[in-house]
């Protein structure tokens, strides 16, 4: 009893980390995925960093396990995209100490510019995914995960979504998690991790035998199982939709996979004769329906459920409500259910040191190609400057774009600059991925505007620290990147590289007008600390004075 804790889904990842003997974990923040790695860094002997983007985080979680640490690399589900790169080939040359990437889906879109189901990820990848149900299978799969990593040699996928990343569950740790893996350091084999083709051909026939192994051992893993009730109807399920299931069919059949990638085609076949009718029960994409579909079994899924937004016990239920012909119905409704929220739009916040910013803009009517962070906000009444927003980094690269196609609309053909349109992008954007942006625009010779907002924290993900914070992850002091010297290193002519105030509109609005006016590169970065941040840092000093 004493034993149990009340965690996270995320923090419940972190601790089986931690059990599993992990010693180096790595990621990007993202929402809902951010608090694995801030609560992995509260555990001893553990390695953590707030890498740069989730490319280069997987990259130093692959580097460490090729050296036989254990690893743990952490990103929301767009993050996936930006480490798909190395994703791909690490299937190839294997890892050595388990490498195991948590992936955070977000159906319904909480906090995300889109809602991508991740699985296809881990089919196309080749490697193996588990998605857990609740918070202990959170701990247990993380832990189950790394013991498959090194079986198999494989990186490993843990998907979550934010139902389970921010619920709260009953965990139980184990008593001594046996935290002794030996560090061998980093050896040669340039045949397994020099994926020159040559090479990568032999590989690719590796991970095809390992994942045809995997296809006839992932029958007998006890992250799937068939629980048979009454056999008139079943359901194939996984994940948070497992739970919405048990909750409404109590005493239905139930094939619950845990093993997403690759899926137990026996145990499906098997539960498929059993009962009479079986349906498919997940969110967002048709993964296990197609899967199963093609394997010859009459199921039904995306009919009676949406591949948009999230499932919840009610949506499970209707499409049973008036159906007859099954000896079992669903439970009754729960008093829980269906209580309406107060709509709670999000908006800059009221001493945000950006807002004045966007006065200006809005005031000279520009064109605005836009990044994701808090100030997307600025996209809202009373500001309405934002006309672009579709992932991290690309309002450099769109600006650059839009002024190429002016010029041909003025007929310059690219030789002229645009003076109505600005890229405006945060300090973790800009570290993230607008640098090369930057890099693109001088080395391409492009004249745009590029405006940095400077609030030195990733704000919009609970004010984690980057490049331009001077602090990592445990507060410990660092460098800050230099606007200055970056912008001159990627062509910019140094006054063409302003730095001001955010709190002075007038510094703000002559750097706006004069260097869009001048027809050149630039870069003007507007510095400002948070303002959530300032004042908890003056909350802390009160209470340590
Ligand atoms: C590829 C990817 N990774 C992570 C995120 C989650 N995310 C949204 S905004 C943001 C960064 C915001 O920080 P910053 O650019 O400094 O702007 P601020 O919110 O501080 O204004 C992050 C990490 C994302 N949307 N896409």
């Amino acid at each position: 009893m004493e034993n149990r804790k009340l965690l996270s889904g995320n923090q419940a990842i972190a601790l089986g980390a931690y059990e599993a003997g992990v010693t180096v974990g790595t990621g990007y923040p993202g929402t809902p995925s951010t608090e694995i790695l801030e609560s992995l860094t509260s555990y001893p002997g553990v390695y953590t960093e707030w890498s740069v983007n989730e490319k280069v985080a997987f990259e130093v979680a692959m580097g460490a396990a090729l050296s036989g640490a254990r690893t743990l690399v952490t990103m929301k589900h767009v993050g996936l995209n930006v480490a798909a790169d190395p994703l791909f080939t690490a299937s190839y040359t294997g890892i050595k100490g388990g490498l195991v990437i948590v992936n955070a889906d977000d159906p319904d879109m909480h906090s995300s510019q889109n809602e991508q189901d991740n699985r296809h990820y881990a089919y196309a990848a080749k490697v193996p995914m588990l998605e857990p149900s609740d918070c202990q299978e959170a701990k247990d799969f993380t832990l189950f995960a790394y013991h498959l990593s090194e079986t198999y040699d494989t990186p490993v996928i843990l998907r979550t979504v934010t139902r389970l990343s921010h619920s709260l569950g009953v965990v139980i740790p184990l008593d001594n998690p046996a935290r002794d893996k030996k560090i061998e350091g980093f050896k040669r084999d340039i045949r397994k991790y020099v994926m020159i083709p040559g090479h990568a051909r032999k590989r690719h026939i590796v991970v095809e035998e390992r994942m045809r192994k995997l296809k006839d051992e992932v029958n007998t893993f006890p992250l799937n199982r068939i629980e048979l009730n009454d056999t008139s109807i079943g359901f194939i399920t996984s994940g948070i939709p497992y739970t919405y299931v048990k909750e409404v069919f109590p005493e239905a059949s139930v094939l619950k996979i845990g093993v997403v990638n690759p899926l137990p085609e026996k145990l499906i076949a098997d539960f498929c004769r059993a009962v009479k009718k079986v349906y498919i029960v997940e969110e967002l994409d048709p993964f296990f329906e197609l899967r199963i579909k093609a394997l010859g079994f009459d199921v039904e899924g995306k009919k009676y459920y949406p591949v948009t937004g999230e499932l919840s016990p009610d949506s499970v239920r209707k499409p049973f409500e008036e159906k007859p012909g099954f000896s079992i119905k669903p439970r009754e409704k729960g008093l829980h259910t269906e209580i309406p929220l107060p709509p709670r739009p999000p908006s800059l916040c009221p001493g945000c040191p950006h807002r004045e910013v966007f006065k200006i803009l809005k005031k000279h009517d520009l064109f605005v190609t836009g990044d994701i962070g808090c100030y997307t906000l600025g996209v809202l009444p009373p500001f309405t400057s934002i006309d672009t927003c579709v992932e991290m980094g690309g309002s450099i690269g769109h600006v650059q774009g839009i002024e190429i196609a002016t010029s041909f609309k003025t007929g310059t053909g690219g030789k002229e600059g645009n003076s109505n349109t600005v890229a405006v992008i945060g300090d973790s954007t800009f570290a993230h991925s607008g640098i090369t942006g930057l890099l693109n625009a001088g080395y391409n010779k492009r004249h745009s505007l590029i405006i940095v907002l400077d609030n030195s924290t990733t704000a919009m993900t609970g004010m984690q620290p980057n490049p331009l914070s001077g602090e990592r992850i445990n507060g410990e002091k660092t460098s800050r990147l230099d606007y200055r010297k970056l912008g001159q290193a990627c062509g910019l002519d140094d006054n063409q590289i302003r730095i001001v105030n955010a709190y002075k509109p007038a510094e703000i609005e002559d750097a706006v007008l004069t260097l869009l006016g001048s027809g050149k590169l630039s870069l003007l970065v507007v510095q400002g600390l948070c303002i959530i941040l300032k004042m908890r840092r003056k909350k802390t000093e009160k209470n340590d004075g």
